[in-house]
């Protein structure tokens, strides 16, 4: 019988390097000989990137809570059915680019929707299927904002007021205080190479625990 993958998510506001630790972390996997894949919410499949296009385009309709959080459930549907849950069931593991977490951050902490609206569609879609492992990259809001910027044009969440990530942030270390067996939280402040250790060792731990 093949061993189950384990799935693994990085969170955190914008530009606090999560796309930089996702490649760090699938070094560390490739280095320990483990079989992964490496992927992205909102997107993930060619269907899904679609879904994400319609989300983080700028436009002046204004967009209303409930279509972006759907929009946001319907792209996870595609991606968890088509290509996560097959790649755990491969014995792969998986290294995700946010996944539900988001959700409950940005369109609840952010948006206002209520959290309870939000785990009705998370048991809808996901049934049971929970991240293992969420990686929490935590910086002021601040500093991400300033590196992410520095890269130019701007999506229809980057647009968004400062006041908007620190309720982000907020829901974010309130979801990983609540749960701090599944939740691991990192100084994304600290020097590129701290965070990078910190990442690596991380993971080591966690395939050294798979394989006991
Ligand atoms: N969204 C949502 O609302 N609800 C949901 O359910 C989901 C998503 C799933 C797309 O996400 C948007 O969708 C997102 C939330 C929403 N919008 N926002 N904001 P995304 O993940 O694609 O976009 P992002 O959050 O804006 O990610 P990002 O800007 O690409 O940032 P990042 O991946 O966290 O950072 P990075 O690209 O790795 O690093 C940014 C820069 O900082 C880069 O130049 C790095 O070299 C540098 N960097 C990284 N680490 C360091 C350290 N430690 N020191 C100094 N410099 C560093």
């Amino acid at each position: 019988m093949t061993a189950r993958g384990r799935f693994i998510t990085f969170e955190g506001t914008e530009g606090v390097g999560k796309s930089t630790q996702l490649q760090n972390a699938a070094d560390t996997l490739e280095s320990l000989g483990v079989e992964f894949i490496v992927t992205r919410e909102p997107g993930g499949t060619p269907m899904a990137e679609s879904i994400r296009e319609l989300l983080l385009a700028p436009r002046e309709e204004p967009v209303n809570e409930m279509t972006e959080l759907l929009l946001m459930f319907a792209a996870r549907a595609q991606h968890l059915h088509t290509r996560i849950l097959p790649a755990l069931a491969a014995g792969k593991w998986v290294l995700c680019d946010r996944f539900t977490d988001a959700t409950f951050a940005y369109q609840g902490g952010g948006r206002g929707v209520p959290k309870e609206r939000i785990a009705i569609l998370e048991s809808l879609v996901q049934g049971e299927v929970r991240p293992d492992h969420v990686i929490l990259l935590d910086a002021p809001v601040e500093t991400g904002m300033a590196r992410a910027r520095s890269r130019g044009e701007l999506d229809r969440f980057e647009q968004e007021a400062v006041e908007f990530f620190q309720r982000i942030r907020n829901t974010y270390l309130e979801r990983a205080t609540a749960a701090p067996a599944n939740y691991h939280i990192v100084n994304a402040a600290l020097p590129l190479e701290q965070v990078s250790e910190g990442v690596t060792g991380l993971l080591r731990a966690l395939v050294v625990a798979s394989r006991k």
